[in-house]
C-alpha cells in the first residue's frame, strides 16, 4: 500500500480522489512521453519551440559560473537548449526524488557536456534544504519547466515556490514554464485524445492499484473523462464507474455507483497575473516573461509562458520563516514571509504540505506564541521564528 500511504483523502470518502504521484511508474512515464507527441497536446512542443526562440535572451539573465538547478531530473531537449545557450555555466544540479531517474538523466547528459560539473541531488529537497557543496558561492538559477506547476492548486504552488526560494537562496532566479491556455475546446481534446493515450495514462493508476495494493479494479468498467472546470480554472481528469460495482482494495470493499468518479488529476491553467501573485507570496518577483501563442483552426489560442523571476533583493527579503516539525520533531518545512518578523500560513497551505493541523508544531520566538505551540485552530496560523540570517 506504499502507493497510497499518506493519501489524505483517498477512496473511502464520498468524493473519491487519488494522489497524482500514482501516475508515474515506468509505464506512466512512457505514456506521458507519448502524450507529449499527440497532435492534440501542444504543451511540450510549445515550450520547446519557445525555449529555442528565447534561449539566448534567457542567457542574458544568467551570470557566468552560475549553478543551474533543475526541479525534476531531465535529459530532455529543453534542458539541452538551456545548457547549449549557457556555455559559461558553472555546474548543473538536477534534483529528483528518484535516484534511478537521476542516474538515467545524468548518464544521458555527461557524454554531451563533458566539461560541465553535474551534481545530482536525490531526495526530497523540502526535507534537506541544501544545495550540493559544488554549488556553494555560485549565482543560482532554478529551472522548473513543463507546466508542472499547473498540477498544483494555488496554495500548494505557493508553498512549493516558497520552498524553492529557500533552497536557491537570496539573489537567485527561477525560470518557470507554464501553460496559460484556457479554451475548453482545445483543452478537453488535449486531455482526452482520439488515440486514447491519455485514457490509458489515467487507467494506469488502476493497473498500479491492482498490482501494488492488491486491488481488483476491472479496467473496462471505468471510463476516462476530461472536464474543463471554468470556476476553478483547471482541467480535471476522472475515472467514471460505468456501473454500480464494488472493488476490493487491500481487503477493503469500496462501492461505486454508476457514473461516480475518482478524481485523479488537476491541471490548472493559471493566468500570467495569477502566477505572479503566487510567486510574489512565495518570495519571487517578475523579471521577464515571454508568451508563445499558437492559433488553432477553430480560432482559439494556445498560450505558453516562460517566466524568469528573481528572489527578493536585499532589503526586501523575508524577515521571518515558519519552521515545522512533525510529531517526531523531524524537520519538515520552512516558509519565508516578507517584511515581517511574524510568519503565517493558511490551513490550505498546511494541507498542501501534506500536514494535518494537529501534526503541526511551530517553533517560534515571538512573544505572543510560546515555542512549540500546537496549531489546531482552523483559520489561524502559526507564528514563525525570526530570521537574522537572510
Ligand atoms: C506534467 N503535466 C504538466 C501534464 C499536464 O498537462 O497536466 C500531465 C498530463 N496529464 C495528462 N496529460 C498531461
Amino acid at each position: 500500500m506504499a502507493l497510497l500511504r499518506g493519501d489524505p483523502v483517498g477512496l473511502s470518502v464520498p468524493r473519491k480522489t487519488l494522489p497524482s504521484k500514482c501516475f508515474y511508474d515506468a509505464e506512466g512515464s512512457r505514456l506521458f512521453e507519448a502524450i507529449c507527441e499527440l497532435p492534440e497536446y501542444h504543451v511540450m512542443r510549445m515550450e520547446t519551440a519557445q525555449l529555442t526562440d528565447i534561449a539566448s535572451e534567457l542567457a542574458g539573465f544568467v551570470r557566468d559560473g552560475a549553478a543551474l538547478v533543475e526541479f525534476g531530473s531531465s535529459a530532455s531537449a529543453k534542458t539541452r537548449l538551456l545548457l547549449d545557450a549557457l556555455p559559461g555555466l558553472g555546474c548543473y544540479v538536477p534534483i529528483d526524488i528518484s535516484q534511478a531517474a537521476l542516474d538515467w538523466a545524468v548518464a544521458a547528459l555527461v557524454d554531451d557536456y563533458p566539461g560541465l560539473p553535474t551534481w545530482p541531488l536525490a531526495g526530497d529537497f523540502t526535507v534537506r534544504p541544501h544545495l550540493p557543496d559544488g554549488a556553494d558561492g555560485r549565482p543560482v538559477v532554478g529551472f522548473f519547466p513543463g507546466s508542472t506547476i499547473g498540477n498544483l492548486p494555488s496554495d500548494e504552488a505557493t508553498a512549493f515556490l516558497g520552498r524553492v526560494r529557500m533552497l536557491l537562496g537570496a539573489g537567485s532566479s527561477l525560470i518557470l514554464g507554464a501553460d496559460h491556455t484556457r479554451a475548453a475546446s482545445l483543452l478537453v481534446p488535449a486531455y482526452d485524445d482520439a488515440q486514447g493515450v491519455t485514457a490509458a495514462f489515467n487507467r494506469n493508476v488502476l493497473v498500479r492499484l491492482n498490482r501494488e495494493c492488491g486491488a481488483d479494479f476491472d479496467l473496462a468498467m471505468f471510463e476516462h473523462r476530461a472536464v474543463w472546470n471554468a470556476t476553478e480554472g483547471r482541467v480535471e481528469m476522472h475515472l467514471a464507474s460505468r456501473t454500480d460495482q464494488v472493488v476490493v482494495l487491500g481487503g477493503r470493499r469500496i462501492a461505486f455507483a454508476a457514473g461516480e468518479t475518482i478524481h485523479t488529476k488537476n491541471s490548472y491553467k493559471y493566468h500570467p497575473e495569477q502566477l505572479d501573485g503566487l510567486a510574489t507570496r512565495a518570495g519571487w518577483e517578475l523579471a521577464e516573461r515571454w508568451l508563445h501563442r499558437l492559433t488553432a483552426p477553430n480560432g482559439k489560442e494556445w498560450v505558453f509562458g516562460t517566466t524568469i523571476m528573481n528572489a527578493w533583493h536585499r532589503g526586501r527579503e523575508p524577515k521571518a520563516r515558519i519552521a515545522f516539525t512533525d510529531r517526531t520533531h523531524q524537520f519538515r518545512q520552512l516558509i519565508p514571509v516578507p517584511g515581517s518578523s511574524i510568519a503565517s500560513i493558511s490551513g490550505a497551505e498546511c494541507r498542501g504540505l501534506g500536514l494535518g493541523l494537529s501534526q503541526i508544531r511551530c517553533l517560534s520566538d515571538a512573544p505572543s506564541s510560546p515555542n512549540r505551540t500546537v496549531c489546531d485552530r482552523p483559520g489561524l496560523w502559526c507564528l514563525g521564528e525570526s530570521l537574522n540570517d537572510t
